[in-house]
């Protein structure tokens, strides 16, 4: 059967649909997307506002093409990359070269010269999910380079599990919001728990709980306390107490509580002796016996900004009540951004708090909708990806390095590792000229390859940077299943349009690459995608039938349109079994204790990141040669108004945006000495590049902080130019392109020193959003 045999949907009907940021309905009437929220859902997100501009925005790739340098002169490095015309092809024309490049670097450079890493959040679907399909093909094709851990949490995915378990324990399952709001007397949340991140749930949300969760802990009389430069990274309703600290210098406050503990003796002894190792370690460094300096509470005053008094009476309001010491994983989307985390556990450990209910240390929690929901007792359908030949990857935020210094060493969570030398690049389903930092460096590495290929559904700054571009399809125009970890419900997502001029899913993509290859058969394995949905549904269905509750078929189930998963009750995981019995239910850590000092890591050697934790001054810090130049703190954080870049061009990111700029917020006193007004168009710059945005003035900020969202569509004034203009306001022109450090290698871009000045003259026009000419191949 053909996916062509299915029937179109009625245009008057609602039908049931999911993204990362929630399930709803969609209806299509006279042209129009109507979406209605799931009525399960108690606050839903205004993200969803974005959604209808998906379906025939300008923005949408429309058929493919390929960039005309490498259609005239083939595959090899080219500056022009970005600033070239692009040229339309036909569909068979665009798989055939495509198919032959892939064969020629196969040939040539095998699975080493493929980097297929491509990360990215795509979109919600358990089939349709863009790095499965890709990952699938290429494991099929031959192999890749491939990328490890996340934007989101580089630095915490390494360094938790040397220390007390992996992330998933940690951040996921050892204090859920039921246990906060029942129990937790103290909240100290580093990085705070801003709702915006909330929104999101990566795969599909049913409903968003932390707003009322955080609301009734509050009405029972839970003390909150935010420790951030940032106000609004906790919703007013909460209360929460506001220490406005320095960007970049939460392990020297943490220190200093630290140290307050021990000076007042109000540190769990018995906690230490009984479930930790490294602690005679660490507190010599506390107290100074090691490097001279104790770590006091007017050391950390002086670096973080916080008064004295005010961290030793926070220490001691922290002691002796059930407190809960929560990270968020901003912090560590910083440089050294393993330190804070580490240095979290070890509060928490001091407060003798780990693992019990409602206490301890809990990461990223907040981070996204679907943490610290109960774990679900079945598992979800899942497109199977095949085996990968090779084992060559980098650590994801290395992208630029790779292909700028191929063949050169690196070091990464105690190994030595090498650069491979990528000849090809496929991208599908992510946004390297969203995520990356200093984007005028990636545009220089993106020179380097023979060959970019990227799809996506829209005109974003990667697929202009590529040389053959691919139209995919957006959800509403297929069918999939949405599902994601720790939500219990899963959504049958039916299709509401047609797709958009010459779009393709990415499977069918995909399909006929594999055909021109040689592997269709074991690509599709004979099935079209509706028998695909119902193949990866078939597990979930028998876990349900074997648990005994109800078991609809796939028919039924997609007819119903959804269908509530049964959760696991919350056990507290690991940390919590850890509690209750260290010796039978030891800490997957080499010593399977919490390690306040690790040996392992000491044995690495490495000087970002020594075996415990420590206050490193940052490069890119308060009195470091750049502030000089650089005074403020710009916080460049994830977005209110959509998920990371998607849908810039949606309704609900269009209406904050200032004369169609990205807001820049800024404190009245810092726009007032440089004679900015709120609404005016600013350039913000460093050495690294420059950007416009509309000033915002807002009190919510720590003196000298400004803050520029992530995702507004990297828009160069003048493409072709070294460091150009972005006339858009994409904060990664301006974020420094360094690894956390040679354990992590995570991604640094929350943080960085910029100077803002109004922008006087009359403003270049924003064209983001506005295709590339069409060239027909034919006058080519
Ligand atoms: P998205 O905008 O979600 O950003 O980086 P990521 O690359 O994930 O990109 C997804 C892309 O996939 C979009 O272009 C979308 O159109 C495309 N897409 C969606 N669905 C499909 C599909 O079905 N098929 C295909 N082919 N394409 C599809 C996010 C990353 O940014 C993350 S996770 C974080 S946490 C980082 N955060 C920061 C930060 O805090 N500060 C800075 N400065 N930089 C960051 N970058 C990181």
């Amino acid at each position: 059967m053909s996916d062509m045999d299915q029937p179109h949907p009625s245009a008057s009907r609602f039908l049931p649909h999911s993204s990362h940021w929630g399930a709803f309905s969609v209806r299509v009437r006279d042209g129009a997307i109507e979406i209605v929220p799931h009525p399960r859902d108690a606050a839903p997100s205004a993200l969803l506002g974005n959604i209808p501009a998906a379906v025939s925005h300008r923005a949408r790739i429309a058929r493919p093409m390929v960039r005309r340098g490498w259609l005239e002169r083939g595959p090899g490095p080219d500056r022009r990359r970005g600033s070239d015309e692009f040229v339309l092809l036909a569909w068979p024309e665009a798989q055939d070269r495509v198919a032959a490049e892939l064969g020629r670097v196969y040939a040539a450079h095998g699975p080493r010269g493929v980097f297929g890493g491509s990360y990215g959040w795509a979109s919600a679907g358990r089939f349709h999910d863009a790095q499965h399909q890709l990952h699938r093909f290429l494991n099929l094709a031959g192999g890749y380079v491939r990328s490890v851990n996340s934007y989101s949490s580089g630095a915490g995915a390494v360094i938790l599990p040397h220390v007390i378990g992996p992330q998933s324990s940690v951040a996921g399952n050892n204090v859920s919001w039921a246990e906060l709001t029942e129990t937790s007397a103290l909240v100290l949340a580093f990085g705070g728990m801003a709702l915006k991140n909330n929104d999101v749930g990566g795969g599909g949300t049913s409903q968003h709980i932390a707003r009322d969760h955080l609301i009734e802990a509050r009405r029972r009389g839970a003390e909150f306390h935010l420790i951030g430069p940032l106000r609004d990274d906790f919703p007013a309703s909460v209360e929460a107490v506001w220490h406005p600290i320095l960007p970049g210098t939460d392990v020297a406050l943490m220190l200093a509580l630290a140290h307050t503990l021990v000076d007042e003796g109000l540190h769990d002894e018995a906690f230490l002796e009984g479930f930790c190792v490294g602690w005679e370690a660490f507190a010599a460094y506390l107290v100074g016996h090691s490097d001279g300096q104790p770590k006091d509470a007017a050391w950390a005053a002086a670096i973080c900004g916080i008064p004295a008094d005010e961290i030793t009476t926070l220490a001691r309001r922290c002691a002796g009540r059930r407190t809960l010491v929560t990270c968020s994983m901003s912090l560590q989307r910083a440089e050294h951004g393993e330190q804070p985390v580490w240095m979290g556990v070890v509060l928490a450990a001091m407060l003798g708090q780990i693992g019990l209910k409602g206490g301890g240390f809990a990461y990223a929690l907040g981070a996204t909708s679907n943490t610290g929901k109960p774990p679900l007792a079945v598992p979800l359908p899942t497109m199977p990806v095949g085996r990968n030949p090779i084992a060559d990857f980098i650590p994801v935020a290395r992208i630029a390095d790779m292909l700028l210094h191929p063949g050169e060493a690196f070091d990464y969570d105690g190994q030595h590792l090498t650069y491979p030398d990528i000849r090809l690049v496929y991208w599908a389903g992510g946004n390297p000229f969203h995520h990356h930092q200093d984007l005028n460096r990636l545009r220089r590495a993106f020179a380097r390859p023979d060959t970019v290929i990227v799809q996506d559904s829209a005109w974003t700054a990667s697929a202009r940077h590529a040389d053959i571009v691919l139209p995919a399809t957006v959800t509403l125009e297929r069918e999939d299943i949405g599902a994601a970890d720790g939500d219990p419900m899963l959504v049958a997502m039916h299709r509401a349009v047609g797709p958009y001029e010459e779009a393709r899913d990415d499977h069918a993509i995909f399909a006929g690459l594999a055909g021109r290859l040689g592997f269709a058969e074991a690509f599709t394995e004979g099935r079209s995608a509706r028998e695909w949905l119902e193949q990866i549904y078939e597990p979930t269905r028998r876990a349900l039938a074997e648990k005994g509750v109800n078991a609809p078929d796939f028919k039924e189930f997609w007819e119903d349109g959804e269908l509530v998963l049964p959760t696991r009750g919350w056990d507290g995981g690991i940390v919590r079994a850890f509690r209750r019995d260290p010796i039978a239910a030891k800490l997957p850590t080499p010593s399977g204790r919490v390690e306040i000092a690790s040996a392992t890591i000491a044995g690495f050697g490495y000087a970002d990141c020594p075996g415990h934790p420590a206050w490193l001054a940052p490069v890119d810090g308060a009195g470091s040669d750049a502030a000089r130049r650089f005074p403020l703190f710009l916080v460049a954080n994830q977005p209110a108004t959509r998920l990371h870049s998607q849908l810039d061009f949606g309704a609900t990111s269009l209406n904050s945006k200032i004369e169609g700029r990205e807001p820049v917020r800024i404190r009245p006193e810092d726009a007032a000495a440089r004679g900015i007004k709120a609404g005016d168009i600013v350039r913000l710059y460093n050495e690294r590049g420059s950007c416009l945005a509309g000033a915002v003035l807002s009190e919510a900020l720590r003196p000298g902080v400004v803050q520029l969202s992530t995702g507004a569509w990297y828009d160069p004034d003048d493409p072709a130019a070294e460091k150009p203009l972005c006339v858009h306001g994409n904060p990664n022109v301006l974020t420094r392109d360094a690894g956390t450090s040679r354990l992590a290698q995570g991604c640094t871009g929350q943080l960085t020193l910029i100077e803002i000045e109004r922008f006087v003259g009359a403003a270049p026009p924003i064209k983001a959003f506005d295709p590339p000419r069409d060239k027909d191949a034919g006058s080519a």
